[in-house]
């Protein structure tokens, strides 16, 4: 089965919100942003922005009819600046003029007069002022002060990951017209369309059940819209709702990366101690997440960060701390794996330091501390069905780990200028919202009286492939074809009060709740027919849009069945609810049973580096991965590979950067370097690992949108292999990206000194 949209989107004619066609009299808005990271928000002065060609209307914070809130979490985040402004991008005002050329042309004209204060950007910095989102939690197992005492070494260290820019190709966009009895429809590129309607209906103090969201399909979300497609979605439909016209507000490229919070850094403490055979005994980590200037999903980032601080290891003293910090940057946010990558590096670098202080592979600790069926993670759900020898020692075998060090060791040794190294990276992953209430959704499946079928869920089409995959349920579900499905847009209307498309959870939930529909259908149909012809019901088949049954008709379709049915008044129309079971977790002790399930794998990657320029290919990656029973594998597998290469950018190239003012520094294509087809991996192998699956995925076949992601921490960890096996024993700071810069710094640490004095000097 093959994505149904691909072909679409290569002819032009997948619809995004930017094809929307616009009605007549539409305005366009332009976002007036904070020149300043941090201050006193004394006063605007509109007049000239006013009387500029094309310009309709101004809007702040005055404007709003309702609450100016649009915080989820907590409730922290103005939709337009009041008093003060708290990052460098914060919208302001909103411009509505009559083309977009004119609202971009008179935000110039706005003078915004501002008192500054004390900026801060750093986590640390932040948490030493008490400046935290909030409270810390600690996820404790066992007792780790104590275990460090019998422990034969033990090791301590800093780790550091840099922010991701979500870089999705459709920027942020929202269109709002005004409906009649005073209420705002709003075509929206979100990732969740009942945020958005919850936000606008506070922000306008109006009943959700005025506002209707749509969205069609985006051209990628990455996190990055699940919730910060709110704040565009609420300006579009604010100004339609106070000027009563259509308005249409899109980010250009620059304005989204100054504006839009990204994958949150971290910085951390830890703490790992070893008996001596390589166990890992005991582990202790602080996080300090660098949030930005409002919570946004911090708080909840950072749980899922609590969640995989042991990564696929089984440790049975673990103590760890997370901090949201707040600084003076534009709130951060979900970006695929949502605080998981963070807590895995800094596992993955506490072995690595041990490691490298035993003088022994970081692999065989990896290898000797891996979880197996029953193992406690730290917050006491047990491992089940769990994957993470198989992965390993699958990957191990069938990539060949110790022929390749052979090779790779016999490389190093007759050349001088390139080094090569390798990494083993082991991935563990939760798949459900960590907030248990989230893990809900319903289905709405229509079987018009052609025996056509129309679904509506909550699941938002991404570029994931998921409604292929609902798609897939169904038609196997009713027994017909898929080209008789269409996937609905999804609206708040149809399906209410739904969860973002994230988690990876998205096609487990929708696909659960279509099959429920679809099943409900099938089974009302089969009554139908067996009382028709007066078969017994629980011989009767539908296959390839065919009844069959010993006294059905030979001829007897799928249509004649739907239009049989129609005439004797069975209902067409079901809507299910699926809600995942048996998952809880209980807060006040940090324990419980927050997933449905765990998806494994493993992946080994090599690397070259030139150790005269620092510049590096990474050579292959090779991954055994956990897909259960995929039905869906050429998604799935695009999907691993995807996640790898977007994960390998994240470790790699990718360094956002801003100054100690707030301001952006990597704020377009320029400055801001992405995996493009000259950096992936020229080998990047998908195996798929022989696994059951699991009961609470979509016929078995696991989630697979965040887990590969992971995989990329191999390459940072097989980078730092390289440089060392160029500069025995350099103290490289475990630190990501590994930008080439970096990788120059630790194969010449004495180039870095000397370059450092020396702007010392100059300064
Ligand atoms: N969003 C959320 C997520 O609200 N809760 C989660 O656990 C989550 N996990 C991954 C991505 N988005
Ligand atoms: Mo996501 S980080 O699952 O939107």
């Amino acid at each position: 089965m093959n994505h149904l949209d691909p072909q679409r989107h290569v002819r032009g004619e997948s619809q995004y919100l930017d094809d929307v066609p616009v009605q007549q009299g539409t305005l366009y808005a332009a976002v007036y942003e904070s020149p300043l990271a941090h201050g006193v928000l004394r006063g605007l002065d509109l007049s000239a922005a006013q009387k500029a060609p094309g310009v309709v209307r101004i809007l702040t914070a005055a404007d709003i009819p309702g609450r100016n809130q649009i915080g989820g979490i907590v409730p922290d985040e103005p939709l337009l600046a009041e008093g003060h402004v708290h990052f460098r991008g914060q919208p302001v005002a909103l411009v509505l003029a009559r083309t977009e050329r004119q609202a971009h042309a008179a935000l110039k004209f706005i003078k915004a007069d501002i008192e500054p204060l004390a900026i801060i950007t750093d986590p640390r910095e932040a948490a030493a002022q008490g400046e935290l989102i909030v409270p810390p939690r600690t996820f404790r197992i066992g007792d780790s002060a104590g275990a460090f005492a019998g422990c034969a070494y033990v090791f301590e260290g800093v780790a550091e990951t840099g922010g991701q820019e979500h870089l999705y190709i459709e920027t942020q966009a929202a269109y709002a017209y005004p409906t009649e009895l005073g209420g705002v429809k709003i075509i929206s590129s979100t990732q969740g369309p009942t945020a958005v309607q919850r936000h606008c209906a506070v922000v306008l103090g109006l009943g959700m059940h005025q506002i209707e969201v749509d969205v069609t399909r985006l051209g990628g979300g990455f996190g990055g819209k699940e919730d910060q497609a709110t704040p565009w979605g609420c300006l579009a439909a604010l100004g339609a709702f106070v000027v009563k016209k259509p308005v249409k507000l899109v980010l250009d490229r620059m304005a989204d990366m100054r504006m839009t919070g990204k994958r949150h850094p971290y910085s951390s403490d830890f703490k790992i101690g070893l008996s001596q055979d390589l166990k890992i005994m005991a582990y202790e980590v602080t996080y300090y997440q660098n949030a930005g200037a409002s919570a946004d999903l911090s708080p909840a980032v950072l749980e899922r960060t609590l969640f995989h601080t042991t990564n696929a290891y089984c440790i049975p003293n673990v103590t760890a701390t997370a901090n949201s910090c707040r600084t003076n940057l534009p709130p951060n946010t979900a970006f695929r794996g949502f605080g998981g990558p963070q807590g895995m590096f800094v596992i993955e670098s506490a072995i690595t330091k041990a490691a490298e202080e035993l003088g022994v592979p970081p692999s065989k600790i990896q290898r000797r501390n891996l979880l197996r069926e029953g193992d406690l993670f730290p917050y006491r759900q047990p491992a089940e069905m769990c994957h993470a020898e198989q992965a390993w020692d699958t990957a191990a075998e069938l990539f060949d780990l110790a022929g390749e060090r052979a090779a790779i060791a016999q490389f190093n040794q007759r050349n001088q200028l390139f080094k090569k190294g390798l990494a083993m990276m082991p991935i563990c992953f939760g798949i459900s919202f960590t907030k248990t209430f989230m893990n809900q959704t319903r289905a709405l499946v229509h079987i018009y009286t052609d025996g056509s079928v129309g679904i509506s869920t909550g699941a938002v089409e991404m570029g994931q492939g998921v409604n292929t995959k609902i798609a897939q349920v169904a038609a196997r579900t009713l027994g017909i074809s898929i080209a008789r499905i269409k996937i609905e847009t999804t609206n708040t209307t149809r399906v209410a009060n739904t969860s973002p498309s994230a988690a990876s959870a998205t096609a487990d939930l929708n696909g659960k709740a279509t099959e429920m529909a679809c099943q409900a259908l099938r089974e009302r149909l089969l009554r139908h027919a067996s009382a028709e012809f007066a078969v017994d019901y629980e011989g009767i088949q539908i296959e390839n849009e065919q009844v069959l049954a010993a006294g059905i008709p030979a001829e007897t379709t799928w249509e004649k069945l739907v239009s049989s049915a129609f005439v004797r008044r069975v209902a067409l129309t079901e809507n299910a609810h699926y809600a995942t079971p048996g998952v809880h977790f209980d807060a006040s002790v940090e324990q419980g049973h927050p997933f449905a399930y765990h998806v494994y794998g493993t992946a080994l990657t090599t690397a070259t580096v030139d150790c005269l320029r620092g510049t590096y290919t990474i050579d292959a990656v090779r991954i055994a991965h956990d897909f259960g029973q995929s039905f869906s594998p050429a998604i799935d597998r695009g999907q691993i590979e995807g996640g790898a290469v977007q994960g390998i950018g994240w470790m790699t190239l990718e360094e956002v950067s801003y100054n100690e003012e707030g301001r952006l520094i990597s704020n377009s294509l320029n400055s801001y370097k992405i995996p493009d087809l000259y950096s992936v991996p020229a080998v990047l192998d998908v195996h798929f690992l022989d696994t059951p699956g699991h009961p609470n995925a979509i016929l078995r076949a696991k989630a697979v949108g965040e887990p590969p992601l992971m995989y990329g921490i191999g390459a940072y960890f097989a980078l730092r292999d390289a440089v060392r096996a160029f500069q025995p024993g350099v103290a490289l700071p475990l630190v990501a990206p590994m930008t080439p810069e970096r990788v120059l710094g630790g194969l010449y640490p004495e180039f870095v000194a000397v370059a450092a004095a020396k702007q010392v000097v100059a300064e």
